[in-house]
């Protein structure tokens, strides 16, 4: 399988950093090819876990090529940072490729980000404040700063000189904040460059080669399909494509080559941030999911909001990233529920909708349709076989993947790498 791509089809954490980790033997790269240090992957082996951020979740597995593709934004602060605590672990971060054509988040920019979600108030998107969505404005604005521009000085200044123009006023005359200056910001990137260097190439070239030979190459998405900035709930979104789109102008992988696109979809549903959750659960049930399912974001530690399963944001998912296979993670969750709901459509003022509705407004009043599953006691978590599931959880399985548009290829049952029931 040479092209693969691993896609969240909810609003993420879904448990994609455990899928990569799994087929991360089997694959020669693994690109992250969105998103920056807003995402969070947790990984674990044995009894060691791992929180990635901005590497990508295949630099765990030993003899992989890791790359931070060209859709991806950069800060590098935190490229050092989180390579050194991996380093410190003992683990091979020699491989690493770093695209001379992803943006870098600069100073002006994480600051922006976190003024402005105060600056909204109740208005706000509920980011990470890392900096992603303006890093990403900027490059849609032709004033973003690629890596390739942190090694020539010169350059370098002119491009910050240029942001800062604009940026500098925003921060200064709107939120009252002294912007880094141009000096600074400059003196603060370049001392990156000599680390950096060796990393750097032209990883779209380096991946079509791979491909070439007949190498496997993994796609792992940050965030997911809801959380797309074209596909998901706008304005409630980050701000790059997290669908198998993305993973081509991301990489640099055109689409006729990508084999399989693999969605990871929970249980049941998560979200973190602001914006429409349908099926959310505000009462006891919701937060024995959070309880039970450990829901605390991975890089910011916010609870994550709780609800039940969403088929119809699953056939959403299935058919805006043409998805082949589901990986359906932490069925061991809703071990020990009477009865498990399971939303089929939605009703929006009277109308059933059996897809997601193209009106915002719309989609913020739809009111779920569920059906209720005969739920399971027995403790799942060391199920490896489909046969080994309880005949309820089988059941469950089946009628998720009956709803949700392909087939179910292996099941989740516990956070480590062993912890899975392969099906197909
Ligand atoms: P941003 O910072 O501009 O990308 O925020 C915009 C929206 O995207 C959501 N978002 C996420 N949702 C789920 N998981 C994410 N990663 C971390 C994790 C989140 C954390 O794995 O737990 O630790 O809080 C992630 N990253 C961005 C975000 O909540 C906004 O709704
Ligand atoms: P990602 O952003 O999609 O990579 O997901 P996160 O790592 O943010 O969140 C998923 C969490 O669920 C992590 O803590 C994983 O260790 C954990 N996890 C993954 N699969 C399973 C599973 O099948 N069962 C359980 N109980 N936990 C899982
Ligand atoms: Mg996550």
């Amino acid at each position: 399988m040479p092209a693969i791509a691993i896609i969240g089809a909810q609003w993420g954490d879904e448990g994609k950093g455990k899928a990569t980790d799994l087929l991360g033997s089997r694959v020669d790269y693994v690109v992250k090819f969105n998103g920056g240090n807003n995402a969070g992957h947790t990984v674990v082996i044995g009894d060691e876990k791992y929180a990635l951020h901005l590497l990508p979740s295949g630099i765990l597995s030993p003899g992989v090529t890791p790359v931070i593709g060209n859709g991806v934004v950069v800060d590098l602060g935190v490229l050092f940072e989180e390579l050194d605590a991996l380093v410190a672990r003992g683990v091979d971060v020699s491989l690493l490729k770093v695209s001379a054509n992803a943006h870098v988040i600069a100073d002006y920019n994480r600051t922006i980000d976190k003024v402005t979600e105060r600056f909204l108030g109740s208005r706000r998107i509920g980011t990470t404040g890392r900096g992603i969505g303006p890093t990403y404005a900027d490059k849609m604005n032709r004033i973003g700063i690629r890596i390739q521009d942190i090694f020539d000085e010169k350059i370098l200044r002119q491009k910050v000189e240029g942001a800062l123009d604009l940026k500098g006023q925003i921060l200064t005359k709107i939120y009252n904040r002294r912007p880094q200056t141009v000096d600074e910001t400059v003196e603060e990137l370049l001392a990156y460059a000599d680390r950096l260097r060796p990393m750097v190439c032209d990883t779209g070239l380096l991946l079509n080669q791979a491909l070439d030979r007949g190498e496997t190459v993994l796609l792992e998405a940050g965030q997911a399909t809801l959380l797309d900035v074209d596909h998901g709930t706008y304005p409630f979104v980050t701000s790059s494509s997290a669908t198998s789109g993305g993973a081509c102008t991301g990489s640099g992988i055109p689409p006729t080559r990508l084999d399989q696109v693999i969605a990871i979809v929970k249980a049941y549903t998560t979200r973190v941030g602001e914006g429409p959750f349908p099926t959310e659960l505000e009462d006891d049930n919701g937060e024995h999911l959070r309880k039970v399912g450990a829901e605390y974001g991975t890089t910011t530690g916010r609870p994550r909001r709780c609800g039940w399963y969403d088929a119809v944001i699953a056939r959403y998912a299935a058919r805006v990233n043409g998805v082949t296979d589901f990986v359906l993670t932490k069925l061991d969750v809703l071990t020990g529920l009477e009865k498990v709901p399971v939303c089929v459509a939605y009703d929006v003022d009277g109308t059933r909708h059996d897809e997601m509705p193209v009106n915002q407004s719309d989609f913020h009043h739809a009111v779920p349709i569920y059906e209720y599953l005969d739920g399971w006691w027995e403790d799942i978590s060391e199920a490896r076989t489909f046969a080994d599931l309880p005949v309820n959880a089988q059941r469950y399985v089946e009628a998720v993947e009956a709803m949700s548009g392909a087939r179910i290829s292996a099941v989740g049952v516990g956070p480590s790498r062993a912890a899975t029931v392969v099906r197909h």
